[in-house]
């Protein structure tokens, strides 16, 4: 039994779903709601101390940290691997693994808080946020949230997002170039699942156009999403955030479940 704790729209938590679904691994959800601050309830808290998601509890175990995860889901379930054999694919595969985690979604992150989060929870009650913050094992990211909230978009934290953003995928895109199909090589791998999440989450924040002139990503980014995989992992519109491609502030998603 793998109790997978997860918001819809959250970038690593898509990431685990993507591994989850190309191994063919069956999961419960447990929706684990940020923008009301579940991930700061004390039970939650018990079973991810970092109070972020995913997380996920396997045969009574916890697990956290997206990487580790997609790691531990790879080496303990059937189903084709996601981890190259070969340990110079492999090292590739750990480094671009890493790559997103310590510079990808930090690059992005800003711009999702501004234009994402920000539409839902901005009319929160300051004593409910100051409740919830005070959980927080992370006090720049409580900050953050304080922030998101409290001050006006932040124009400046979005350029800076797009700028990284754009050195980052460029670094992909001359990766990709080599003529390899994937980020680590000859085969599909973590590295490719976990960069795709950030990818479609710039598509969702209208900076599809920073890798108009990337042929070697955008062929990549064809080949992730023909994947089947990705469809089941992937939110549909009712399950994203209001965002600059989702304008749909009714969207469902505050109430998903
Ligand atoms: N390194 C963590 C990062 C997870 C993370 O940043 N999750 C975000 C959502 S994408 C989160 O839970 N944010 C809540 C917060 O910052 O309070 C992982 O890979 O699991």
């Amino acid at each position: 039994m793998l109790e997978l704790y997860h918001d819809w729209d959250a970038v690593c938590s898509v990431k685990v779903r993507f591994c989850l679904y190309e191994k063919d691994v069956e999961w419960v959800s447990r929706r684990v709601d940020l923008c009301r601050h579940e991930h700061m309830r004390p039970e939650y808290l018990k079973i991810n101390p970092n109070g972020t998601v995913p997380a996920m509890v396997h045969n009574g175990v916890p697990i956290i940290e997206s990487s580790v995860m997609n790691e531990y889901i790879d080496e303990v379930f059937d189903g084709p691997s996601l981890v190259p054999s070969d340990p110079v694919a492999r090292a590739r595969m750990r480094v671009w693994v890493k790559f997103e985690d310590d510079v990808l979604h930090p690059a992005i992150r800003p711009a999702s808080y501004a234009l994402m989060v920000r539409p839902v929870v901005r009319s929160m009650n300051q004593e409910q946020l100051e409740h919830m913050m005070a959980n927080h094992p992370n006090p720049d990211r409580a900050e953050n949230w304080r922030r998101t909230i409290n001050a006006p978009v932040d124009e400046a934290a979005v350029e800076a997002a797009r700028a990284k953003a754009t050195a980052a995928i460029t670094r992909m895109d001359q990766s990709l170039a080599d003529g390899k199909p994937w980020l680590a090589g000859d085969t599909f791998s973590l590295a490719d699942v976990a960069c795709a999440p950030m990818i479609d989450r710039m598509e969702w924040l209208m900076m599809a156009g920073l890798w108009n002139d990337m042929p070697a990503l955008k062929s990549w980014i064809d080949r992730v999403k023909a994947r089947p995989a990705y469809a089941k992992a992937f939110p549909d519109t009712s399950h994203r955030l209001p965002g600059p491609a989702n304008p749909a502030e009714g969207s469902l998603y505050p109430d998903a479940v």
